[in-house]
């Protein structure tokens, strides 16, 4: 269908905007008539998933089982983009490993955990702090950055347009689009 396949990963804190720069390059991919589909939390946590909570081992299964559905998509030929935070470099780099060189795009959405925490749009981290929800990634719970991420964006600076523009660039460059 005229263009590769590949999964954007996108990887970072609650709050950081990955779902959103994540629907925002969905949106602009499928503008160009490019077979592409989102995974996060709303499709995924709440169906595959529902059985795992934010524990460790949750989480690694979480992303394990999440690399394994992305990596079907990418074998039936589309773009998929992935939203969740994916806090350890070990899952991801598992997750790395299932698919052929070039074809895991690591989306590094860099937001200093204070600019996350004043926008906490779901009053997550208020309740976080206050102990209300414990193992919360950034506050109980670590979050471990990747230091080689095909793609860095600097999301407390940067506009969605400007995240969108960089990641569509990286797949022309790369020949994917
Ligand atoms: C982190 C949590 C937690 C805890 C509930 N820690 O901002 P949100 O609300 O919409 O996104 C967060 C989402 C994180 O789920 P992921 O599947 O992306 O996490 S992971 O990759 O680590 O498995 C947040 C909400 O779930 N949430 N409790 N304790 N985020």
């Amino acid at each position: 269908n005229g263009h590769g396949s590949c999964v954007l990963w996108f990887t970072g804190l609650s709050g950081s905007g990955k779902s959103t720069i994540a629907n925002a390059v969905s949106t602009e991919l499928y503008r160009q008539s490019i077979n592409e589909y989102v995974l996060d939390g709303d499709n995924v946590r709440h169906g595959l998933n529902k059985d795992l909570g934010f524990s460790d081992a949750d989480r690694n299964e979480n992303i394990r089982r999440i690399g394994e559905v992305a990596k079907l998509f990418v074998d039936s030929g589309k773009i998929v983009t992935t939203a969740f935070i994916s806090p350890f470099q070990a899952d991801r780099d598992q997750v790395r490993k299932l698919f052929e060189a070039g074809e895991f795009i690591e989306v590094f959405v860099d937001c200093p955990l204070e600019e996350c925490e004043k926008r906490d749009p779901k009053q997550l981290y208020e309740k976080a702090r206050r102990g209300e929800i414990k193992d919360f990634t950034g506050i109980d719970s670590p979050y471990e950055k990747p230091p080689q991420a095909e793609i860095n964006i600097e999301s407390g600076t940067q506009t969605v347009e400007e995240a969108v523009s960089t990641i569509l660039q990286y797949l022309r460059n790369q020949k994917i689009i």
